[in-house]
């Protein structure tokens, strides 16, 4: 087996990766990922414990307790550019041997679980409630930059490109899912199944106007209207595309929980979306432990 040189897995003098700055003991194996860096006290204020406190960049990790489980609470930030970074490094956490720099002979799945904020584009998915991603569609590049064909549904990613008439100027679209198991673990009445399409920006890419004019000024509408053998789009955010994409390459299991603070459609804003979060997050916990 060959090493993995320095120049492709930078690890820190003190034996912890590049980005997350992390020890391999410091993650456990359910990780709970948010965009927002404030977001993991607001996770990890639920733990018994907490022994590990550790950041650098966006990116900041609390590992702790909770009824007995260990769980880690990390900040992505914005983009599946840095889900490309927070995946591929904490799958290196536990999947390569440090040391030798190989990729160990038995793997390690991890269970990752994202719980975001997000806007819904229907008007009947409304304000403060919440979105599992059964399916996600990619508007970014990532997972083209993988072998990836095999993880790809191409099927309704052809649907959307052409009821959409979508520019050949913008990235081929893809489409992933959701770990199935997961998704049942964590549904209820409570929540509504998705479709979670992942923007690559949040003005433009998201039909906002504010001084500059977008490239499909009907975008919205047809994301709203796409229609592929009863699956609709739900709502748009900026990570779950990625997330689904990585986690099935590498073999872990992931879910996106999507708290709806903005409907779309309807011009709302959510009066209270903090409130909202902080549901979600205790909700989310409530089904993990
Ligand atoms: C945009 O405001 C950010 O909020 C949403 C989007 O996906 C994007 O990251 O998620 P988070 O609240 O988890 O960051």
């Amino acid at each position: 087996m060959s090493n993995i040189a320095a120049s492709e897995l930078i690890i820190n003098p003190d034996g912890s990766i590049y980005h997350l700055n992390l020890l391999p003991e410091d993650i456990a194996s359910t990780v709970i990922v948010v965009g927002d860096p404030d977001r993991v006290s607001a996770v990890s204020k639920y733990f018994d414990t907490i022994e590990v406190k550790k950041a650098k960049r966006e990116f900041v990790t609390h590992t702790g307790t909770l009824k007995g489980k260990r769980i880690t609470v990390l900040s992505t930030g914005i983009g599946t550019d840095n889900i490309d970074i927070v995946f591929n490094e904490l799958d290196a956490l536990v999947n390569v041997d440090f040391k030798k720099r190989q990729v160990k002979s038995t793997l390690t799945q991890l269970d990752i679980i994202r719980i975001g904020t997000s806007g819904s584009i229907q008007v009947d998915v409304p304000l403060d409630s919440f979105v599992i991603s059964e399916l996600a569609i990619g508007f970014d590049s990532l997972l083209h930059f993988y072998e990836s064909d095999h993880v790809l549904n191409t099927e309704i990613a052809e649907a959307f490109v052409k009821q959409t008439e979508w520019s050949p100027k913008k990235s081929i679209p893809y489409v992933v899912k959701g770990n199935p198991a997961l998704i049942d673990q964590l549904s209820s009445e409570q929540t509504i199944a998705g479709f979670t399409a992942t923007n690559v920006g949040f003005y433009g890419p998201q039909s906002r106007k504010i001084r500059l004019n977008v490239q499909d000024e009907q975008l919205n509408d047809k994301l709203a209207n796409f229609n592929h053998q009863d699956k609709k789009i739900t709502n748009l955010e900026m990570e779950t595309a990625g997330i689904y994409g990585l986690a099935n390459l590498l073999g872990h299991r992931a879910i996106s929980m999507n708290a709806i603070i903005a409907n779309r459609p309807l011009g709302q804003f959510s009066k209270a979306p903090k409130q909202t979060v902080d549901t979600l997050i205790q909700y989310t916990l409530g089904k993990l432990v």
